[in-house]
């Protein structure tokens, strides 16, 4: 746990060297609460966040001398307040035989590894996992989750390039379900050949897979990379028009800037973030903590 925090710390404390800088002991007068709210939104919290933080530091101690210590400890109490209502663990449903989750997300963001580390963590918990490489798109895309299938002790369904994605996801379903395995994930090309080609072919992989479970999927998960900044927004608002997306999965927290991103997320959309991303190997996915992040973010 340590490794995460600290691996997570530095992340994030590229996002906090300005605010830090800003705040080596300051009148908070008002000319210092706007480069703050300017600070505020450039770190990618977003201009609602930033406004209510800045209107509490009018409220409570306008006028008055602060340290970095107390502006930074009231940032990461109000930060925190925002993250804990989508702090929510993913949690398989054990009477779900397989819970099946579809992970999507637009290429590079992080789906295959995300499926990976989740693979290796349920197995290590002494579950059965299987995975589907519906990313049937792109070369290289399948020889990688078998990678992590080997890697992880957890069988891979696949085909080649160029198959039919919904059919290999319902052999998939069909064999999790005769071996009562606990997780099914289920892998997605991030690049189609434009937007209405990649609805076409998540609508098409969700029908197939209720005609054979009409309660699935159980779970869509949709990965964002937090070093996109303000275009991880975007990414909501267009994978909620394709799929029902049940909650988030933000990754590349470790080498991010752009941490602040998770708070405007938290703001604007309120959908659980489940888990997040801090390297690229087996363990470097963790749970979302509130309180934690919002340290983290601040550097306190
Ligand atoms: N530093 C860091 N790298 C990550 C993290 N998650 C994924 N990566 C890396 O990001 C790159 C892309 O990850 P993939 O899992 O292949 O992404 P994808 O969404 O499956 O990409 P496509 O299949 O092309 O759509 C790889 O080099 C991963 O190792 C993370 O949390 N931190
Ligand atoms: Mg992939």
């Amino acid at each position: 746990m340590a490794g995460f925090f600290s691996r997570l710390k530095a992340g994030l404390s590229r996002s906090n060297e300005r605010l830090t800088a800003l705040f080596t002991k300051r009148k908070l007068d008002n000319e210092t609460l706007e480069e703050l709210e300017d600070e505020l939104i450039a770190a990618d919290l977003g201009p609602a966040v930033a406004g209510r933080i800045i209107a509490q530091f009018r409220n409570t101690s306008f006028g008055q001398d602060v340290t970095s210590e107390e502006i930074k400890a009231t940032l990461a109490k109000e930060i925190a307040q925002v993250l804990e209502p989508v702090a929510i663990p993913f949690t398989p449903d054990p009477t779900l035989k397989p819970h099946v989750v579809l992970v999507v997300g637009v290429n590079g963001t992080g789906k295959t590894t995300t499926i990976g580390k989740m693979a290796h963590h349920y197995r290590q918990e002494g579950k059965s996992v299987m995975m589907v490489a519906g990313d049937t798109f792109r070369a290289a895309a399948v020889e990688q989750l078998q990678i992590w299938g080997q890697r992880v002790g957890a069988p891979v369904i696949a085909s080649k390039t160029g198959a039919d994605a919904a059919g290999l996801v319902y052999d998939g379903l069909k064999r999790a379900a005769e071996e009562k395995a606990d997780l099914l994930l289920i892998d997605t090309a991030g690049r189609l050949h434009n937007k209405s080609a990649l609805m076409e072919e998540l609508a098409k992989i969700i029908r197939v897979m209720k005609k054979f479970d009409e309660t699935a999927p159980h779970s869509v998960l949709l990965v964002l990379d937090a070093t996109t900044g303000q275009n991880a927004l975007e990414q909501v608002r267009i994978f909620r028009e394709l799929v029902n997306v049940t909650g988030l999965v933000v990754t590349k927290l470790d080498g991010s800037a752009r941490g602040g991103i998770v708070v405007a997320l938290a703001e604007q959309f309120k959908l659980p973030v489940h888990l997040v991303g801090v390297g690229e190997q087996a363990e470097d996915l963790r749970p979302f903590s509130a309180e934690e992040f919002a340290k983290g973010l601040v550097g306190s």
